[in-house]
């Protein structure tokens, strides 16, 4: 039985993604048949109850005021709006909403208020409720899980290093402050990154090393490739290789072996054979509906499709039989504010500011 491990080193987790890839692959389906039932995959939805005009600069985001991008923005949605979502998500086969907000970090104010009443009304619909809002103090996190929210996602996106050339408003550390915020909370925690963004070998396994070093491991790791949007500063990003993809989601898979793999963002770019490859790497969770929060995704039929002629079934909500207990606390504002100072690193990264209109427009007077 492979070890749950806090100490791996970043020369031990490279080691792990250059072995050759058909060792890589029959190494991490072992470990994921120690710890996980491989015909199982979890499926999820994704609502994007607040779209566009985000304060911060990532440079992958097509959601970012700053870039010009063809995006439909929209204020947060209404309680009932999610509700039908949810009761189309459940109906389509999925076991968790991932309700998703274009923030830099949640505020106690009225739209927060509604956030927690859409946790509440789709963790009364049987779902699993996750939320990726920004960044969380502990007492915002403990009012979600008061309101039933079962995960919350924030990515470390890529390793410390290569951060600072993707990011330049929010910091590494507040990433790492809030994914601890969460498990305070005693919030499943949700993290992993993104692929595909210039980075190399050594920076996907540095951020590896940075989630393996969390105690607990976060019980969900995602793995997006970068889908490149038009206007964003990452637009001319190569595709990213499937064999990269693959190599990823083993390694994930051997250095957080208990954690579910999700093959995230980037399978409108993968054939089927691909995503199979994924599967047998250790991937155990996906994304599904025809739209991500911006950006495409398979439709729910060719998916069926895939589970069919792959054997895999998909997971049902709370198997672990860790459904949250809901309390009426999370109604109550705080009456005094943490205050929490959330870093602005604020290097400039000159890519992103080529890309920014304030910035063009700035230069046309
Ligand atoms: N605003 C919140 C935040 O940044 O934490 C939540 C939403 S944000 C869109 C959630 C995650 O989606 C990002 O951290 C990033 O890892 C992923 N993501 C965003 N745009 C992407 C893209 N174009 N390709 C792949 N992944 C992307
Ligand atoms: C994650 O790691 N991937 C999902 C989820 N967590 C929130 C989001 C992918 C977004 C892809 C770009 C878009 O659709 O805007
Ligand atoms: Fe805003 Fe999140 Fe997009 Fe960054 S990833 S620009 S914080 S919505």
């Amino acid at each position: 039985m492979e070890a749950i491990r806090h100490n791996w080193t970043r020369e031990e987790v490279l080691a792990v993604y250059n072995r050759p890839l058909i060792e890589l692959m029959y190494d991490a389906a072992t470990v994921h048949r120690q710890y996980h039932d491989p015909r199982e995959v979890q499926v999820s939805t994704l609502v994007s109850i607040k779209t566009g005009g985000c304060s911060e600069d990532c440079g992958y985001c097509s959601q970012a005021a700053r870039y010009k991008t063809k995006i439909d923005k929209n204020d947060l949605m209404s309680v009932e709006q999610v509700k039908e979502a949810a009761i189309k998500a459940k109906a389509a086969g999925s076991s968790r909403v991932c309700m998703g907000a274009a923030w830099r970090n949640v505020k106690d104010n009225e739209e927060f208020d509604q956030v927690l009443e859409m946790v509440r009304t789709v963790y009364d619909l049987d779902l699993e409720v996750c939320c990726t809002l920004g960044m969380v103090t502990e007492h915002q996190a403990k009012r979600l899980a008061s309101a039933g929210l079962y995960a919350y996602n924030h990515n470390l996106d890529t390793s410390e290093e290569h951060y600072r050339e993707i990011i330049s408003t929010r910091g590494y550390s507040d990433r790492l402050q809030t994914l601890e915020n969460a498990r305070k909370a005693n919030l499943t925690v949700c993290s992993g990154g993104i692929i595909g963004m210039g980075e190399k070998p050594e920076d996907r396994c540095a951020m590896l090393v940075a989630l393996a070093n969390l105690d607990p491991h976060p019980e969900s790791v995602p793995i997006n490739a970068l889908v490149a949007v038009e206007g964003t500063p990452l637009e001319d990003c190569p595709p990213t290789p499937v064999w990269d993809m693959v190599r990823m989601i083993a390694t994930a898979r051997i250095v957080l072996p208990a954690t579910t793999v999700r093959l995230s963002a980037g399978r409108t770019q993968m054939t089927p054979e691909g995503q199979a490859l994924c599967f047998m790497a250790g991937a155990g969770s996906i994304f599904s509906g025809d739209r991500l929060l911006t950006t495409p995704n398979p439709d729910i039929d060719s998916d069926t499709q895939l589970f069919a002629q792959l054997g895999l079934v998909p997971k049902a909500a709370y198997k672990d039989g860790d459904r949250p207990k809901v309390d009426e606390s999370y109604k109550e504002r705080q009456a005094q504010s943490e205050h929490v100072k959330w870093s602005r690193p604020g290097h400039s990264i000159a890519r992103n500011v080529e890309k920014s209109i304030r910035n063009l427009k700035t230069k046309e007077v």
